[in-house]
Parts: C-alpha cells; sequence; structure tokens
C-alpha cells in the first residue's frame, strides 16, 4: 500500500495542477521534515513519477507512471464507495482469488483488488482469462448488497452497461455488449466479466465481480489462439488509454448505476442495458451446459434472462450460456 506520507505529496501537487511546490510547502502540507519529504520523493521516483526540482522553486511532477497503482486511481476518483479501498499489486495469480479471500474478512463494500498482470487470470467454468502485464484492467470489486442469491447475475450486466459507457467516453470508440458478460468492439471481445458469488441460502454476503479489460494490448500482446476473437481498445481506436483513469470511470458509473439499481430495481438498467446489447434482434446459438439452443434473440427479461425464440415459435429462458451470433 502507498505510504500515507507519499499519498499526501502526491494530492499536494494534484491540488498544485502543476506548479512547483518547494520541499517547504510539502513538509507543510504533509506534516514531516524537509529532509523527510526529499526521501518520499526518492521513493516516488522509483515508483515511476518523473519529477523536475528546480533550485528554489522547488518539485513538480512530469510524468505521472502509467500504473493502476493505489495513488494513481486515488488522485481524481469521484467515488464515495467504490474504490475507497484498493488493494494493489504488480502481479498476482488473479485478483478473483484475492478478492474472495477479502470478501471472507471484514473488508469494507467497494473494495477493490488490482493488478498489472495476473499469471492464472479466469474466466468462467475453467477457462483462463489472458492478462498480459501494464496493458490492462485486471481488477475485482467487493459489493455486499442485501438481495436474494438469485439477484448476483444480474451484476454482470449493471457492470456491462458502467464498462461500455466508461469505454465509450474515455477512447474515441464504441463498446456493445453481448449477453451475458462480453463487451466487444467491431465483433471481438474486449472485456470480459465474471461474476461471482459468496451466500447464504437465502442472502448474499458478496458479490464479487471480476472485469477484465485489453486496453492498451498490441497486436502481439495477444497470443495466436485468441486473435481472431480478441482485440484491446487500443487496437481499434488509434489510442493509447489512461487505465487509471479508465478505472476510475468504471468505479464512478458503477457506483450510480448500483445505486439506481437497489433504489428502483433492474428495470432501469434494463432499458440502459438493451441501449448497448448487440446480439438483440439477431439469430444466435446458445451453448448452454446441457443443450445448444438455436433461435432468435428476443431481448432479457426484468430480472436479466435472455428470452430466445426457437424456430417453433418456442420462447426459452436462458440463464446462462456462451452466445454466438450467426451472420
Ligand atoms: C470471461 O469469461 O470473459 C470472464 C473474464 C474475467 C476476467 C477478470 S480479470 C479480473 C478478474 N480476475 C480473474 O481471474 N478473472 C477476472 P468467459 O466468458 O468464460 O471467457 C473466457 C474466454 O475468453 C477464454 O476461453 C478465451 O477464449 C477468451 N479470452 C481469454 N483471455 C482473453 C482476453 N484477454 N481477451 C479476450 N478474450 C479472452
Amino acid at each position: 500500500m502507498q505510504s500515507p506520507i507519499r499519498k499526501k505529496i502526491l494530492e499536494a501537487f494534484a491540488k498544485g495542477e502543476g506548479k512547483f511546490l518547494s520541499g517547504q510547502e510539502l513538509a507543510n502540507q504533509t506534516g514531516c521534515s524537509r529532509t523527510a519529504v526529499w526521501k518520499h520523493i526518492e521513493e516516488l521516483r522509483k515508483e515511476g513519477y518523473q519529477l523536475e526540482a528546480v533550485r528554489k522553486k522547488g518539485y513538480r511532477i512530469i510524468q505521472t507512471p502509467d500504473k493502476v497503482s493505489e495513488s494513481e486511481l486515488l488522485i481524481g476518483l469521484e467515488t464515495s464507495m467504490l474504490g475507497r479501498n484498493i488493494h494493489y499489486q504488480q502481479s498476482v495469480d488473479s485478483t478473483q482469488k484475492i478478492a474472495h479471500i477479502l470478501a471472507q474478512e471484514a473488508v469494507p463494500e467497494g473494495t477493490i483488488v488490482i493488478a498489472e498482470e495476473q499469471t492464472s487470470g479466469r474466466g468462467r467454468m475453467t477457462r483462463k482469462w489472458h492478462s498480459p502485464k501494464y496493458t490492462g484492467v485486471w481488477m475485482s470489486i467487493i459489493l455486499r448488497p442485501d438481495l436474494p442469491p438469485h439477484k448476483a447475475p444480474q451484476f454482470t450486466l449493471i457492470s456491462a452497461v458502467a464498462v461500455a459507457q466508461a469505454i465509450g467516453e474515455i477512447a474515441e470508440v464504441d463498446a456493445e455488449i453481448k449477453w451475458p458478460n462480453d463487451l466487444l468492439i467491431k465483433g471481438k471481445k474486449v472485456t470480459g466479466i465474471l461474476t461471482e458469488l459468496v451466500a447464504e441460502a437465502d442472502k448474499i454476503n458478496s458479490v464479487i465481480i471480476g472485469i477484465g479489460i485489453n486496453v492498451n494490448l498490441k497486436k502481439e500482446d495477444i497470443p495466436n489462439d485468441l486473435e481472431n476473437i480478441a482485440t484491446s481498445i487500443s487496437l481499434e481506436s488509434g489510442q493509447t488509454i489512461s487505465r487509471a483513469m479508465l478505472v476510475q470511470r468504471i468505479l464512478l458509473k458503477l457506483e450510480k448505476y448500483y445505486k439506481v439499481y437497489i433504489d428502483e430495481g433492474f428495470y432501469p438498467i434494463k432499458l440502459l442495458w438493451e441501449s448497448y446489447a448487440v446480439s438483440l434482434g439477431q439469430d444466435i446459438i446458445a451453448r448452454t451446459i446441457n443443450e445448444t439452443i438455436y433461435g432468435k434473440a428476443l431481448g432479457i427479461t426484468d430480472e436479466g434472462i435472455l428470452l430466445v425464440k426457437e424456430e417453433d415459435g418456442k420462447i426459452r429462458e436462458i440463464y446462462s450460456a456462451d452466445i454466438q451470433i450467426q451472420s
């Protein structure tokens, strides 16, 4: 975790908006000595901050590291609950696994686990999630809604809306949602969401929302077996995106829609979700654990369940599946 003094120094620079701050000013604002300030400045340099030091003027930040560390995420974060407690690590096996352990402890709602790299990122069932270093958002969010367990899948849809909106605002490209948990840009997967549940028989203890976003991956960062199905925001928009800014925007959106959902139920989210949905009205193949269903995707119910009309006119409710859109 970021030291409290370094956090204060970074906050002082953020408030100063690019101006020089003298060692004495920083000492006053952080409540420590000038020598201590100097030591913390050196530590920030080691963390990847580029700081200019000019005699008689002081210090200013020229460049922040492209990281999703606690200090990067906290400066400018506009949420009141989501992301206020951050567990950041360079490399983890899976943020989801760590979030499960934290969820058993008394961590506050809105705690996030985020890493620069995952060595065993996971998808649904036993699938793998490719998560190379410094290129993506690999994050798990712990929520503790007072709801029955069968509501948990709706969090995948709420999160998908939050991520799709955030991508649209931060990058010059639009993402579409493929039910239930994929975001696509131009037909290729850019985000996967994995919602897991810690619950008692009739009550959710925690919902753990895992979000994986290919942000700045280049062609060579995508393994051969994924090259036809996966893409990144950067590959599609031609921009390099600040991952920290994207995370901040996602947290803000998710906090907003989580509140809407708790206050007003799923219906307003459903309407938003439909405006981003790619498969509606299309012929699809839905592969569930037990069977393969062919038909037209009609929409989702007020509970977030997919409705598919088979050729014989029968309407099927699908709770979980892999969807292929027939071209
Ligand atoms: C998902 O599963 O799409 C959910 C992925 C969730 C990943 C996040 S990252 C943070 C958190 N920590 C974790 O350990 N996991 C979560 P699913 O629908 O089952 O899709 C998995 C399939 O997507 C794989 O079998 C591959 O075909 C494909 N895939 C793997 N890595 C990918 C990537 N980086 N980009 C696009 N597709 C990928």
